[in-house]
């Protein structure tokens, strides 16, 4: 697969991909979430791989949706054509997807790191909505993730400001699971990814799935959906695999089964 604005590789059971569109500082056209959403097609569809990084360059995770490109736009156009499909797909996948952010995630670019499931932040990072500036808003979560995220009175400030707010900030408030420097992020990042892809995959999809859960639906419900997965999880042999490699002092050797 030729792609022009990403580039894709595998480490070991780790796909990465790396956003690459520098002269534009990554703003994500249409044509970059093309090609994420085919990368993480692969991925999702390749056994060998348990995990993906999702990074950018040292200057910017993305700056944004290319605001070039939908400048423009019409009404009847950006409401019909449903390009926040395409986006949507990105938040909906299955394996786990760690974002490596670097440098300026912002507009759609921080939309985009929040549609990861958790976010590891070089000491560089700088996260922020700025759409209000441009005469819009957030479109692509923006407004629910970050509230979800930070809560209610710092994404309104980040929201309606349009301020850049920085990675210790970001740590601070929740949006970003550790804070690392920039020259370690990608390390760091894919250390994170390999312990995640050396579990068995059966639980670590249904863990994301059950902490997915806590954001839809009651505490009960929650409960309930979470006590039914775990009971599952005794269904497979990589739990007998596990407890017994904890009884016998080794290491589990988990097959997905
Ligand atoms: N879109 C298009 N081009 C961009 C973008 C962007 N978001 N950001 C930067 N660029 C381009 C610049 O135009 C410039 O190109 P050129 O050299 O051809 O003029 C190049 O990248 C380098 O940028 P700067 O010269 O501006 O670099 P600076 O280091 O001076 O500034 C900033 C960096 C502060 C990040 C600045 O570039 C900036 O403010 N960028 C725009 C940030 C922004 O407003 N982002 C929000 C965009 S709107 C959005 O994301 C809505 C999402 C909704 C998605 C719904 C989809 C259906």
């Amino acid at each position: 697969m030729a792609y022009e604005t990403i580039l894709v590789e595998t480490r070991g059971k780790v796909g990465l991909i790396t956003l690459n569109r520098p002269q534009a500082l990554n703003a994500l056209n249409g044509q970059l979430i093309g090609e994420i959403n085919q990368a993480l097609d692969g991925f999702e569809a390749d056994a060998g791989i348990g995990c993906v990084v999702l990074t950018g360059s040292e200057k910017a995770f993305a700056a944004g949706a290319d605001i070039k490109e939908m400048q423009s736009r019409s009404f009847p156009g950006t409401y019909l054509d449903d390009k926040f499909a395409d986006w949507d797909r990105i938040g909906r996948r299955r394996k786990p997807i760690v974002a490596a952010v670097a440098g300026f995630a912002l507009g759609g670019g921080c939309e985009l790191a929040m549609m990861c499931d958790f976010i590891i932040a070089a000491d560089n990072a700088k996260f922020g909505q700025p759409e209000i500036n441009l005469g819009v808003i957030p479109g692509a979560g923006g407004t629910q993730r970050l509230t979800k995220a930070i809560g209610k009175s710092k994404a309104m400030d980040l929201i309606l400001t349009g301020r850049m707010m920085g990675a210790e900030e970001a740590e601070r408030s929740g949006l970003v699971a550790r804070v690392v420097p920039l020259a370690d992020l990608l390390a760091e990042t894919l250390k994170a990814a390999e312990a995640i892809a050396a579990k068995s995959l059966p639980s670590v999809l249904m863990a994301k799935e059950s902490v997915e859960r806590a954001f839809e639906v009651t505490l009960q419900e929650g409960l309930r959906f979470e006590r039914r997965v775990f009971a599952s999880l005794f269904a497979t042999a990589d739990q007998k695999e596990g407890m017994a490699a904890f009884a016998e002092k080794r290491k589990p050797d988990f097959r997905n089964a």
